[in-house]
């Protein structure tokens, strides 16, 4: 029986105070958007099926590697994580699964966590899996590298932890397992470039074997930290030949903040999708490097690109299954707000993409129109979809605006008096 955090009277309560500026709002959008012939309710219904996972370490104030700050109430372990995620898809309706990380989210039973997740409206997705840090009672150090280690026994230590990461998300349903290895160097000449992606492909392909007909390996490149000098899968390059050798079921997952600055992000999805080797997504923001700040907060135009990218890929006939997940660290915001402000900058990206008209975007390419395939694209962009998400949430039983009715919940205020506080220290979990 699915039982939902918050009172679905409260949520109904707030919406009543927002509805009729919400139908005004709405049937102006879509008074304006009937004159270009496009159905609001059309476009409304395409964001009703969208929806993007949370990350289960998204639920915790992370922090940098410098310090964390935390805050009351915060979640300590998977189950406080997934009803704060449980709170976030109540009022969004668009987040329904989670992705856990192992093994900062390990349990003995993973079928009672599966049906946890489920009375909650919860399902999950993708699995992480975890070399990039040592645990305590870990019998060898990833200090000098998991996957492509030159110790042999500590490469198969990182193998054995991701097929228990596939033998867990078996249990949970999940269908992808995300792998990002912290692996490389600090200094020049620290390893060989050559023989250190050899270790990690022999290494990778050992995981690859032990993947269930139906699932996906999910290599996410990263071009910098906690190596320096050199990372192993550092680029979609890199990330794409590994992919390629590895087989079908290994495709490529690009996280925003994974790229030198002013990267094309935009064009690697296009290039990658190109391949059938576009597997899925990490949203965040940067402004900087890996900075895993909330979606769209920075460069909401590169998002916009990005689904703008999405829109061509799945229109293009090929096989098109990229999975979307959320990954951020919140240092100064409340997680769950954080986690609702992104969520609804990447839909309204995905409806901004949505209401591109192609086709005159096609014609003016064709006719080498710049400046009209241009303004094509920034005619979406520019539009304010707020009440296409509002009205989507609200007919799907969630909150027109869902922080003001997160924040009339006093859920955090609620779990301070419950949960034991989560002590200080720096890292993102
Ligand atoms: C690495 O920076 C990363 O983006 C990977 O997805 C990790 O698994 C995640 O952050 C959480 O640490
Ligand atoms: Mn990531």
């Amino acid at each position: 029986m699915t039982s939902l955090p918050l009172a679905a009277e409260m949520i109904e309560q707030a919406n009543s105070r927002e509805a009729d500026a919400l139908f005004e709002d709405y049937t102006a959008l879509g008074r304006k958007l009937a004159r270009g012939g496009v159905a609001i309710d059309a476009v409304k219904a395409r964001v009703a099926g969208f929806s993007v996972a949370v990350p289960s370490w998204g639920a915790g104030r992370g922090g940098t590697r410098f310090a964390k700050f935390p805050i009351p109430g915060e979640p300590t372990n998977i189950h406080e994580k997934l009803a704060d995620c449980a709170v976030v898809n109540q009022l969004c309706r668009i987040t329904p699964r989670v992705s856990p990380h192992f093994p900062w989210d390990k349990v003995s039973d993973y079928a009672a966590l599966r049906e946890e997740a489920a009375s909650l409206g919860l399902g999950f997705d993708a699995v992480n899996s975890n070399s990039f840090q040592d645990q305590s009672g870990q019998a060898l150090s990833y200090a000098n590298g998991s996957l492509s280690a030159q110790d042999a026994g500590t490469r198969a230590q990182a193998i054995a932890h991701n097929i228990e990461c596939i033998e867990i998300g078996e249990k949970l349903g999940s269908k992808d397992l995300t792998v990002w290895v912290g692996d490389g160097t600090n200094f020049p000449g620290q390893q060989d470039f050559t023989r250190s992606l050899e270790r990690y492909l022999a290494a990778a392909s050992e995981i690859y074997a032990a993947l269930p007909d139906d699932w996906r390996m999910l290599l996410e490149h990263k071009l910098f930290e906690p190596a320096f000098y050199s990372s192993v899968i550092s680029d979609w390059g890199s990330s794409i030949l590994a992919a390629q050798e590895l087989g079908d079921k290994a495709k490529c997952l690009v996280d925003l903040g994974h790229h030198a600055p002013n990267t094309n992000i935009e064009q690697i999805v296009a290039r990658l999708h190109r391949f059938g080797k576009l597997g899925g997504f990490h949203f965040n923001d940067s402004k900087y490097g890996d900075d895993d700040l909330d979606s769209g907060s920075i460069n909401p135009h590169q998002l916009f690109l990005v689904f703008n990218e999405l829109a061509e890929a799945q229109a293009s006939g090929r096989e098109f299954r990229p999975s979307y997940m959320i990954d951020q660290s919140h240092n100064v915001t409340d997680p769950i707000e954080s986690m609702l402000s992104s969520a609804e900058a990447i839909a309204g990206c995905f409806a901004r993409a949505a209401l591109v008209d192609r086709e005159g975007l096609h014609a003016a390419q064709e006719a080498n129109d710049t400046m009209l395939a241009f303004q094509t694209l920034r005619r979406a962009y520019t539009l304010d979809v707020s009440p296409i998400l509002a009205m989507a949430r609200m007919e799907a039983g969630g909150a027109i605006d869902p922080i003001a009715t997160y924040r009339a919940s006093r859920w955090r205020a609620r779990k301070a008096q419950e949960r034991k506080p989560v002590g200080l220290g720096a890292g993102i979990v």
